[in-house]
């Protein structure tokens, strides 16, 4: 559900008291950010009157790095312009709504190749990094002054206080205003199956075999939207309901990840069954091909649904119930390799000591595999045709055990990114696609 019943009058209410707050898109009329493809609206957008609208004028910051100096221009723009290098400026933000936002960015650069990137939770008590918008392109303009706007969709966020930080690389680099606005509420699951794992005989109680034609089963699958770079800088741009990216083809889930597609570098699809059910313990497989070529990096695993925005993971915990990076793969046998993993707070990569194991997989892009993982009160294995290579059974603490509580299954096609792109993205590659014969979730009685 969305805010389609909060009217702009009672948001403003809502968001009286925040200093540096505004509201509406109407302030900004002649710099309008383009408007967005087809794909990058979400089916379920709010009516664009209802949605939350948070703008921030850069020379309004609470703190600073590197020295910067406040300019206008004789347009009656105010901006920052930054003189060192790598700079940052902070802000306070009140977010009123949790949900998936857009950020936009109004600026230019003297020197080519400067970008901005938002920090998030600069206070956060773990010393982490939170990157929510991956880089955003500052163009070059050495005198002109001709600002442009730079977008990002889907960054994550909670309702609640955010320190940010607009970090500015390159040296020039002026901000006029940060905006952001609101592209999707976030979703609870109304429905969570609870199995049982007590016995050896497997029951079926949830399944998707991909049947039909068109898009997949909308009570089943919602989409995650945007660019944001999900934490690893990736690449690609996810779109909601698009059949370029996602459908049903013979049989199979395809997810098809596409190279310089409607106005974006990668464009490619990340279902979820958030907003629809979610699962404590049981089998969960699918039986899948997976792309080769190196820069893809596909994945078949559970996300807490607890998880609201990235100060969430991975207390929220995360199965991987297979991962494949395209660099590992050989491309004339497409001999390759699945990793299975688990993240909670007691064991993440910050930490350096994610359970993780892999396991090589003959011919993994044309022949089908089935890749599961056994969820019990007792621990996770992981298998790829029935054979276990991976066992976690640390159940000792709230740290190392959030597994008793709801994840939902997420299927994506990712491209770059920290792990998929660590080797570079092979220049060949256009059209990626990650098949999936069926999803099932098994109770053992
Ligand atoms: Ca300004
Ligand atoms: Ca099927």
């Amino acid at each position: 559900m969305l805010i389609s019943n909060i009217t702009l009058p009672a948001l403003r209410r809502a968001l009286a008291g925040a200093s540096i707050l505004l509201l509406g898109t109407a302030l900004l009329p002649s710099c309008a950010p383009p408007a967005p493809t087809e794909t990058a609206v979400p089916s379920e957008a709010p009516a664009a009157e209802a949605k939350p609208v948070l703008i921030f004028q850069a020379e309004d910051f609470t703190g600073q790095s590197g020295e910067v100096v406040t300019e206008s221009s004789g347009e009656e723009v105010t901006y920052v312009q930054t003189v060192a290098a790598e700079s940052w400026l902070s802000f306070e933000v009140d977010v009123p709504v949790a949900g998936r936002y857009r950020v936009e960015l109004r600026g230019n650069s003297k020197s080519v190749g400067s970008t901005a990137w938002i920090e998030d939770y600069t206070d956060n008590k773990d010393e982490r990094t939170y990157d929510i918008t991956g880089y955003l392109a500052l163009q070059e303009d050495a005198e002109g002054l001709a600002f442009a706007v730079e977008q990002k969709d889907g960054s994550p966020l909670n309702k609640g206080l955010h320190r940010i930080k607009l970090h500015l690389l390159g040296e020039g680099a002026r901000v006029d205003w940060l905006k952001l606005s609101l592209l999707v509420e976030h979703q609870t699951t109304p429905q969570t199956l609870t199995q049982e794992m007590t016995g050896e005989e497997l029951e079926l109680v949830w399944s998707d075999e991909f049947e039909g034609t068109g898009l997949p089963d909308s009570t089943k699958w919602t989409y995650d939207i945007g660019d944001w770079g999900w934490g690893n800088k990736e690449l690609q741009y996810y779109t909601v309901g698009r059949l370029e990216n996602t459908r049903l083809e013979d049989g199979n889930l395809v997810i098809e990840a596409r190279k310089d597609d409607a106005g974006h570098q990668w464009t490619s699809a990340r279902l979820t069954t958030r907003g629809k059910v979610a699962f404590v313990y049981g089998r969960i497989e699918f039986r899948a091909k997976v792309p080769p070529l190196r820069g893809n990096w596909a994945a078949g695993w559970t996300l807490g649904d607890n998880y609201v925005d990235e100060l969430s993971w991975p207390y929220c915990g995360e199965i991987d119930i297979m991962e494949s990076v395209g660099y590992e793969m050989d491309d004339a046998t497409g001999n390759g390799k699945a990793h299975a993993s688990i993240h909670c707070g007691a064991y993440y990569f910050k930490l350096g000591n994610q359970p993780t194991a892999d396991i090589d997989v003959v011919d993994m892009d044309d022949a089908y595999h089935t890749y599961s993982v056994d969820w019990s009160p007792e621990g996770i294995t992981a298998q790829v045709d029935g054979k276990t290579y991976f066992e976690y059974t640390d159940t000792a603490s709230e740290l190392a055990w959030p597994f008793g509580q709801a994840q939902n299954l997420i299927l994506n096609l990712a491209m770059g990114g920290g792990w998929g792109g660590l080797k570079g993205m092979d220049e060949n590659m256009t059209n990626q696609k990650l098949l999936i014969d069926y999803v099932r979730v098994y109770q053992r009685q």
